[in-house]
This record gives structure tokens, sequence and C-alpha cells, in this order.
């Protein structure tokens, strides 16, 4: 059945729509199964987003056609088709009437996912007005506010050093936390692996007290305050509050240095909305492992990593991993640098929608995946800033001479940057920089040629 006569309104006009303000626009990559006509099969599309199914129903009336979703926008040849969804549509919450992201998608992204005239259909760009900005939590807490316990500015505060630490599994409570220890003596900030949590070889009851220990022992020795990320995913919500108290209970005056990380994708908004709710004052750290499923390139389906970070600033995720724009080792491209814009700036062109925050808080980009030092001076130059959370596991473990030297030559990688020094150069002057060239050779050799005569010469 063409619904196109109800669900599709290409006399509209998109800056109108925007001007109204009464409507969340969604761009998609739309193709429809073989046979099905594309304004019909976005009319359906949009049908069954909203107000609609397949057929026409009695039980419709006037009210309920003023709600629809329409299609504002096709072109058949791009797979480029746009809905304006009326604001009412979206579920608001009992308790204090705000709206909430799984209501978002289930409506943009759900039935609409396996319809048997739709041969993909994927999010990549969505519009957010006014009213519905206020309707949504946002972050409490980002990097300033890390910036202010490590005791730096508050504005261009600069690069955070991180790691993760490795191995992801199978480190009882005793070697996890001298792994912490040692890579706090050179860097800032460790988070949990996203599935580190209470294995049985390592209670999070015997190792977070290790942790925190290791904390102490390390800012005492570097007189430099330390951070921790701890995770506090679980499928329970109750579970979740309990390891987020449990932390915080441990950690005590030291709460201020305590994050809590969420694996969100597979978590779902439900926990991320809770831990943001429950610990405001917490830095809320977004893990997105398995985010790929729908957001790689080679998914036709879902939403892209652009909308995922997009909607974890209106989530209220203090950091979200973005990937690391072609520099590290997972799929990604130097223009991902527009994913960090659109959550951290207070305005920003997405790939088809201008977003304005109105001074909402940002969400700080967390850069891991792959990255060491020699990785991170060109990665840098790419994004145009430092003022993100960088966690390098291998980058920093990897690292011939220790942790802690790892730790030291990811910091100077930003120096490095930030001097506009050339690296070989400037290695010359920073030993710890200068042995990530060995820690790490098939980097050096395919980012710095050459540089084993240049180097070795220096540092024998
Ligand atoms: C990185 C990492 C990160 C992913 C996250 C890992 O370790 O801890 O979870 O890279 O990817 O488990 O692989 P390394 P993203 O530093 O040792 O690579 O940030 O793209 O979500
Ligand atoms: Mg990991």
């Amino acid at each position: 059945m063409d619904q196109s006569a109800r669900y599709a309104d290409l006399s509209l006009e998109e800056e109108d729509l925007i001007k109204g303000g009464r409507h969340i626009l969604v761009a998609y990559k739309m193709k429809p199964k073989a046979g099905y006509g594309y304004l019909a099969a976005a009319a359906h599309f949009a049908a069954e987003s909203s107000t609609g199914t397949n057929v026409e129903v009695s039980t419709t009336d006037d009210f309920t056609r003023g709600v629809d979703a329409l299609v504002y926008y096709i072109d058949e040849a791009d797979e480029d088709m746009r809905i304006a969804y009326p604001v009412e549509l979206f579920d608001r919450n009992i308790t204090d009437g705000r709206m909430m992201i799984v209501s978002f998608l289930t409506l943009a992204i759900g039935n609409n996912q396996g319809m048997g005239d739709i041969e993909h259909g994927k999010i990549i760009d969505f519009y957010v007005p006014d009213e519905a900005i206020n309707q949504f939590d946002f972050p409490a807490v980002n990097i300033i506010d890390m910036w202010r316990v490590l005791g730096r500015p508050l504005v261009d505060g600069g690069y955070i050093a991180g790691t993760i630490i490795k191995p992801k599994l199978g480190l009882r409570p005793e070697p996890f936390a001298k792994a912490a220890y040692q890579f706090w003596l050179g860097g800032d900030f460790i988070k949990n692996d996203e599935p580190q949590g209470n294995q049985t070889f390592a209670p999070m009851k015997k190792t977070i007290p290790l942790v925190y220990d290791a904390m102490k022992r390390a800012m005492d020795e570097t007189g430099e305050a330390k951070l921790f990320s701890m995770n506090i995913t679980a499928d329970s919500h109750d579970e979740m509050l309990a390891r987020a108290e449990f932390g915080l209970e441990t950690f005590g005056p030291d709460a201020n240095k305590l994050a809590f990380l969420v694996d969100g994708y597979v978590g779902g908004p439900g926990m991320v909305t809770t831990a943001r709710r429950h610990f405001p004052d917490q830095f809320l750290h977004y893990h997105r492992a398995g985010h790929g499923a729908v957001t790689s390139p080679s998914s036709k389906r879902g939403y892209t990593a652009f909308v995922l970070a997009k909607m974890s600033r209106l989530q209220g995720a203090s950091g979200i991993h973005v990937g690391t724009m072609g520099f590290g080792k997972m799929e990604g491209e130097n223009d991902d640098r527009n994913i960090a814009y659109m959550i951290e700036r207070d305005e920003c062109q997405g790939p088809v929608y201008y977003q304005k925050w109105h001074g909402r808080k940002g969400t700080t980009p967390i850069i891991s995946g792959g990255m060491n030092a020699l990785r991170l001076v060109g990665f840098f130059e790419n994004l145009g800033h430092g003022n993100v959370i960088n966690t390098s596991g291998g980058g920093s473990y990897g690292h011939i001479d220790s942790p802690a030297a790892g730790a030291r030559s990811l910091r100077q990688a930003f120096e490095c940057w930030k001097a506009k020094a050339d690296p070989i150069e400037f290695a010359k002057e920073h030993i710890e920089f200068a042995r990530a060239f060995e820690s790490f050779p098939g980097d050096a050799d395919l980012l710095f040629p050459g540089w084993r005569d240049k180097l070795l010469a220096v540092h024998r």
C-alpha cells in the first residue's frame, strides 16, 4: 500500500522545519528492496516509525494524523531520505517530563530495521530542536573537572595521558594493582579494560582497594593527582549501583579521582542514564565496545559512530570513545575528527545538520585503540588540539623500558606536537619518546623512515 499521500510531504523545507522547532529531523541512507518504489518505501518507513503500520486502521483520528512522521526529502540516487518526527511522538518520563534516548531509538531506528520492503536504512545524522535539547540531561562533569583535580588550567588544560590495564583479562588483584602503580608513576589516568569487572580470579572487592592503594602510593611518589575509571557495567542496575557505591566507599576522600566506566553500547541507554543520574559528581566514561556491529562502514543498518557520539552527549556521557581517526588499530578516518567537534563544541556542522547546543556541557573525546607515542603526534595534528583523554594500553605496557616510560612517552608526544617540533629532533632530547621508536619499530619505520640512522647514534 502506497502511504506517501499521508507520510510524505516533499514541499516541506528543511530550514522551515528547523525554524519551527517542533521536529526532530533524521537523515538516513535508505534503499528499498527491489520492486518497491522509493517514495512509497520511504513513506512506509515513516509510518512504521511513527503512527502507522502497513495498512490503514479504523481507529485513526485527526489528532493521530497531526503527529505523523513525514518524509520531507528524498534523493533516490544518493539513498538520501530525511524524516521529520514531531517532538510529541517521543516518550517522556513520568518522574520529571524529560525525554529519553531509548524512545528516540525505538522510533527512529526500531521496527524500520527489519521491514520486508527495505533493503537497508542507517541514520547518518539527526537534528535536535531547542525544545528537545532542554529535555535531556547532558553531562554533569567532563574533562574540565579532571583538569581541576590535576591542578591544570580549566581552559585548554591539555592532554590527559592514560592507559588501560593490560592484559585485557587474566591479571589477579596483586599484579593488576602493580600494573596500575607502574603506569601512574608516569601517567595521569587509568581505566579498566571494558571486560574487567568482578571475575573470579580478580574479585572486585579485593582488586579495587589494591588499586586505590597503588594510586595513593603513586600520588605520594610523584606529588601528582591520579585518576581511575572503574568499570561498573552490569546487566542489573542494582548490581551497577552496588559496584559504584563500593568504589566510592573505597576511594573515600579521593572519590573526586574516581570515574565510572560503562560499556554503554552493549549495556544500553538505561545503564548510561541510571549511572548519569545516580552519580552526577563522577566522570561518566562511555565505552562503546560492540558499536561496530551497527556503526561500521560495512554495516548498512543502524547508525554511524557520529550519531552514537551525538546521542551520548544528550544522555550525559562525560566522555565517549570517538575512535582514533585513522591513526590507531580500529576502523576510522581523518574526517572522524568531526565526531569530536560535534560533542565538544557549542555548535557544529554535522554530515547533514548544523547543530547548536546553547551552552549545554560538552562530552570529552576519548581516544583509544592501538595508540602509542609515535601515532599520537599525527593524531594531534589532525584533530588540531590535545584537550582529550587518550588511553594507550599496548602503547604503555608495550614500551620496552617500563609502563611509566610508556606514559612519559605519551606526554612527550603531546609536547612534541604542541612545540611543532620535528619528532626525530624532539626524540634526541627525550629518551622515553626516543625509546618508543625502538618499542614500536614497525610504526617507526612507517611513520618516520630512516629513524634508526638518525636516532640510534644518539641514544646508545
Ligand atoms: C584499546 C582498547 C580499547 C579499544 C576501544 C582495547 O587497547 O582497550 O577498548 O581500542 O576502541 O580493548 O582494544 P589498546 P574505541 O590501547 O591496547 O589498543 O576507542 O575505538 O571504542
Ligand atoms: Mg579495551
